[in-house]
């Protein structure tokens, strides 16, 4: 059968540094908001400082990554291992290290996909303010010029910022928010202080990598209204436009979403960007939009007088009164984890997106989060992960065929690593990390069923689909 896929596919997958590294105090790294997690998820769930121990690793990950076929890879910079103070002096050990890895990758053919920044802030700018502060954005430029500058020959895809949407609308759920009275007060200056910074960065990009590709990652997801119900259908328009576009709006069309400024002015917001502010969001555009997709949102109508019963808790979903809130669908079936498994939802997504920005698309995270069993004979019989995958390229084959652009697939995650709040029993890889949420074990490799099941895809371009 002929592929759908274009030829130079990246079929890829993804980590992020402080999920996968470990070596969280190792050759100068400072630490990041994350090297404090328990914080705010006092759960029995393991920390970051160890995780797969991908950093005296990497080499053989790569191996691996290669084995299985990989054309491209998606991880992130630890901002804390190139400026460990997070807006003071370069650390050569930090570079040492991505360029290694890098130097690794390109041995073996693999496209490196480097995002900038995946939830990692400096710690020392978390104490005076973190995003609210001009000294964080002062500090992602200097981090931005370092990076691109050691890496502009070796690197052609970078991606900005690992889900903006996701730190302001759930901040609090991975670890970025202190007290969240003060989060909803001072959220919406974040937004524009992190609008700003991508923005400029996407310049500084222009200036030092003029051959390079760059784009946002936000997690974007078909929003459905719950009947059809014409206050229903006015719910999804609410809420794709909460979630989603206003976001991509700023970076793909260089204005601010003019139903969100209402929305903020509404909320008692004085929101009141600079005219040069403004001037500098026009002026950055990406090349191309990568997004996180796990699961569609469902939403409802919500008076403005009905009462808001959650508060903002990620993990009950999200009530805006005369908005909308959200509601499971009956019609999916979900993980272990409770995440509504929507394949259809990926190609509704990847249609709804292109159609939108026009512009071509890179998934750079999609996956199942599952508690994994490794056999006595070392095997890992992950068929509800192929069939996850298998529905879901089965989908986006079909965005393909009906017209949407596409670079890659790089599915969460290549290999185990530490869930974002739900530890190391919720595992993602198509590569079995041998250790338990507080035993480190040996901490040796496995491949999965899903692993020689994904290389076969690979190998045939996805012809099947
Ligand atoms: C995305 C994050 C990843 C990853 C993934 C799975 O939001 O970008 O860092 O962790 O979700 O989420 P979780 O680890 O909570 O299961």
């Amino acid at each position: 059968m002929i592929s759908k896929f274009p030829k130079d596919f990246l079929w890829g997958a993804s980590t992020s540094a402080y999920q996968f590294e470990g070596a969280y105090n190792v050759d100068g790294k400072g630490l990041s908001v994350q090297d404090f997690i328990g914080k705010h998820y006092p759960k029995d769930i393991t920390d970051f400082k160890v995780t797969s121990d991908h950093y005296h690793r990497y080499k053989e990950d790569v191996e691996m990554m290669a084995k299985m076929g990989l054309k491209a890879y998606r991880f992130s910079i630890a901002w804390t291992r190139i400026i460990p103070d997070g807006n003071g002096e370069i650390n050569q050990k930090g570079i040492e290290f991505y360029n290694n890895l890098i130097d690794e990758l390109i041995k073996y053919n693999i496209e490196p996909i480097v995002t900038m920044y995946h939830f990692d802030l400096p710690d020392n700018l978390n104490k005076i303010g973190g995003w609210k502060a001009k000294e964080t954005t002062e500090g992602f430029l200097k981090f931005a010029k370092a990076i691109f500058t050691s890496f502009k020959d070796k690197v052609k895809y970078w991606i900005t910022i690992n889900e903006l949407n996701v730190m302001i609308l759930s901040g609090h759920v991975i670890n970025m928010v202190d007290d969240l009275e003060e989060w909803n007060r001072i959220k919406f200056d974040v937004l524009h202080n992190l609008n700003m910074a991508q923005a400029k960065v996407i310049n500084l990009f222009r200036d030092i990598v003029p051959n390079g590709k760059i784009g946002p990652a936000p997690n974007i997801s078909a929003v459905y209204p719950a009947s059809s119900k014409p206050e229903d259908q006015n719910a999804k328009f609410n809420f794709s436009m909460l979630r989603n576009w206003t976001f991509l709006d700023v970076i793909c069309r260089g204005s601010y979403n003019p139903f969100y400024l209402n929305f903020l002015k509404k909320q008692g917001y004085n929101f009141n960007p600079s005219q040069e502010d403004l001037a500098i969001l026009r002026s950055a555009k990406p090349d191309f939009i990568s997004f996180n997709y796990y699961s569609s949102s469902t939403v409802e109508h919500m008076g403005i007088d009905e009462k808001n019963t959650n508060l903002n808790d990620q993990q009950k979903g999200y009530e805006i009164p005369g908005y909308g809130k959200t509601v499971q669908n009956p019609n999916l079936l979900k993980t272990q984890f409770g995440w509504e498994i929507d394949p259809i939802g990926l190609k509704n997504t990847l249609k709804e997106l292109y159609d939108r920005y026009n512009l071509p698309l890179l998934i750079s995270e999609n996956g199942i989060g599952a508690r994994d069993v490794l056999t006595s004979d070392f095997k890992i019989h992950d068929d509800y992960r192929i069939e996850y995958y298998n529905q879901h390229i089965s989908e986006m084959a079909k965005a393909i065929d009906d017209g949407v652009e596409m670079l890659g697939y790089c599915p969460w995650s290549a290999v185990d690593l530490v869930s974002t709040h739900e530890g190391i029993s919720k595992r993602y890889g198509f590569i079995y990390v041998n250790r338990d949420e507080f035993d480190l074990k040996d901490l040796k490799r496995y491949p999965k069923d899903s692993f020689f099941w994904y290389k076969t895809l690979i190998e045939n371009n996805g012809s099947d689909f």
